[in-house]
């Protein structure tokens, strides 16, 4: 059968290899010195959110510590993390943000 081919070795058939990239969340963490305006302004501006959107995030990662800003694949998410990184401290703020494996 498909196992045993004409060479006489056992080649297990090919699969079609259908696996998704993995994807990886962005985290927003919280800080006792960012300000609420800062922190909206990023989030308009690296992750594409709108007024609202970005204000209701903002506002959970300071009431609960956290929140997610986007899920993206690995390259894109460890470029929002630098970016948001290194915008921050360009500007004297601790912001920060961190990547998961989804
Ligand atoms: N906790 C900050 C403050 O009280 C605001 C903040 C929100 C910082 C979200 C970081 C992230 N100024």
């Amino acid at each position: 059968h498909e196992w045993n081919n004409d060479n006489e070795y056992a080649v297990a058939p090919a699969k079609p290899d259908l696996k998704q990239p993995p994807k990886y969340r962005v985290i927003m963490l919280n800080d006792d010195y960012t300000p609420m305006d800062f922190v909206i302004e990023v989030l308009e501006n690296l992750f594409g959110m709108g007024r609202e959107r970005a204000t209701r995030t903002m506002l959970q990662v300071h009431t609960e510590g956290s929140a997610l800003c986007g899920i993206f694949t690995y390259e894109i998410a460890e470029a929002k993390v630098e970016q948001v990184n290194s915008y921050s401290q360009s500007h004297g703020h601790p912001l920060q943000c961190t990547m998961e494996e989804e």
